[in-house]
């Protein structure tokens, strides 16, 4: 199998069949548009074919802290609609809350706010058509601290999100952490409760259990953990977070998460979580998962995100390529793309990409080497090209019209480095380069992902200076989110032309 199955920050994934067709749905977490969806006929090829979160209202997302937001989504296909159940998590957070649609791609509903406390929901029915929420529990201590409850169940009213019954207790797995990810199944007459335990960091792992309703009680196999990867070297690391499939020809497999780090130690993963796909076969009852292994590479990839979006592009929203994000805000909110034709405007606040609310747009870093250019016009104000994890890390090449700086922020510690224009002017083209790793990434410690910020100037592509791309990975961040990277504007009016994408991943 191809793997990852979709590069680029995209974790906790869950997926659904229908026919000949899968569908997936991953995080966004403070990013809008919310909860992408993906449509695949082999779990090889996937094609993004809209979002859950398109309207205002659908998500508290304007107002969630850094690490909130929408987290680990689950998508199933029953009685002829889709049905996708998320935690929108934090400040201004509604909780957790089910769509519906009756395409995939949209218009999903405006939600309703289920009656469940925890997060990671599971939405699952029985033959009678009793509706069961599954989750990681929730409560608090009575300091007020949240406390984890291990998985618990609630019987809702999927119509209302009505809690139908007080929760109950399952099975919480083999004594790691965090138990979470739940996912109920009925396979023959059996019911199987797979979740995560471990932490969603180097100890993460899958664990499942079965028993005989879809209230347990559960065994847990024998030879849990079903898929991990702690405790080795294997090039994909921090696999969990899985959800199970049965293929049009009665094989399984599993879509998860998991992270390429970088360095001999495995220190540190640049794109964050991705999401990976395995085979899965069936023993005494139980389900058996390979490891991940990246045994097959993706080629190249080249893109050019143009405004409007050019014809063909996926998932257009708005005008916009529906890989365009923008942070607790939508594209639209931040771009205006009638002021001037072909060209995206962006009107800066002063703060840059220090705000809470940037004003920028940026693509996902979806391949371990990286190539990302914009062509600018900053004629009338003050911006640049921008690689963020979050208003306290990012790397950011700014342009005036006749001064570049490039500034690297890791919370809280800052370099910058300028220089002035030697071809002062409106039009400015910045890049940055992440540097794919070295063949066999036998390199212990820094610099082994070298971030490079240039300008092109009178012609001639220019370093301004570099950095290690290890302050922008979600160990360093401590992010649950990945590389976001894009145009921005700090003050005044700057048009943005293109995006362009170039990039590859390394042979193993
Ligand atoms: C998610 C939890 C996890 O809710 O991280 O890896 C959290 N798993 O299940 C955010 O993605």
């Amino acid at each position: 199998m191809r793997n990852p199955l979709i590069p680029g920050f995209h974790p906790d994934p869950s997926v659904c069949r229908v026919g000949d067709t899968y569908y997936l749905a991953t995080s966004t977490f403070e990013y809008l548009p919310g909860i992408p969806v993906f449509r695949s006929t082999d779990l090889v090829h996937v094609e993004l074919i809209g979002h859950v979160a398109v309207r205002d209202g659908q998500l508290g997302t304007p107002g969630v802290p850094t690490g909130g937001g929408t987290w680990a989504p689950t998508i199933r296909h029953h009685d002829g609609r889709f049905w996708l159940v998320v935690p929108d998590m934090m400040g201004t957070g509604r909780g957790n809350v089910l769509f519906t649609a009756d395409d995939p791609a949209g218009p999903w509903s405006d939600g309703v706010v289920m009656d469940v406390f925890g997060i990671d929901p599971d939405i699952a029915w029985d033959a009678d058509g009793t509706c069961y929420v599954t989750m990681s529990g929730l409560g608090f201590a009575d300091d007020g601290t949240a406390q984890h409850l291990g998985i618990t169940q609630v019987r809702i009213d999927p119509g209302t999100g009505a809690a139908l019954s007080e929760p109950i207790s399952l099975w919480s797995g083999t004594g790691g952490m965090f138990p979470e990810a739940p996912h109920l199944y009925e396979v023959d007459g059996t019911w199987y409760l797979m979740i995560a335990e471990g932490g969603t960091e180097r100890g993460h792992a899958v664990t499942i259990a079965r028993g005989p309703s879809p209230e347990g009680p559960f065994e847990g196999a024998p030879h849990n953990p079903l898929v991990t990867a702690r405790g080795t070297d294997r090039a994909v690391q921090n696999t969990g977070h899985g959800d199970l499939v049965q293929r049009p020809d009665g094989t399984w497999a599993m879509v998860l998460l998991g992270t390429r780090p970088r360095s001999m130690t495995r220190a540190f993963a640049p794109m964050g979580r991705e999401t990976f796909v395995v085979p899965v076969t069936w023993e005494d009852g139980w389900p058996h998962a390979e490891p991940v292994l990246l045994d097959e590479r993706h080629g190249p990839v080249a893109r050019t995100i143009a405004f409007p979006a050019a014809p063909g592009a996926p998932a257009v929203l708005d005008g916009f390529d529906g890989e365009v994000l923008a942070v607790r805000a939508f594209p639209r909110d931040v771009a205006d793309l009638a002021a001037r034709p072909g060209w995206a405007r962006l009107t800066g606040r002063g703060a840059g990409m220090a705000d809470e609310h940037p004003v920028f747009l940026g693509i996902r870093q979806c391949s371990e080497g990286a190539e990302v250019t914009v062509t600018l016009d900053v004629a009338a104000g003050v911006g640049g090209l921008s690689m963020r994890y979050d208003e306290h890390s990012h790397l950011d090449v700014e342009a005036t019209a006749d001064l570049v700086t490039m500034t690297m922020t890791a919370r809280g510690l800052q370099q910058s480095w300028a220089r002035p224009r030697t071809a002062p002017g409106g039009e400015v083209r910045l890049r940055i380069v992440a540097d794919p790793p070295p063949v066999g990434q036998a390199v212990l410690g820094a610099s082994c992902d070298r971030l490079v910020g240039l300008v092109e100037d009178a012609g001639e592509w220019v370093e301004l200076g570099s950095v290690d791309g290890a302050f922008l990975s979600s160990d360093f961040t401590e992010s649950f989110t990945g590389r976001v990277v894009g145009p921005y504007a700090r003050e005044g009016v700057v048009d943005v032309r293109t995006i362009e994408y170039a990039g590859q991943d390394v042979r193993r």
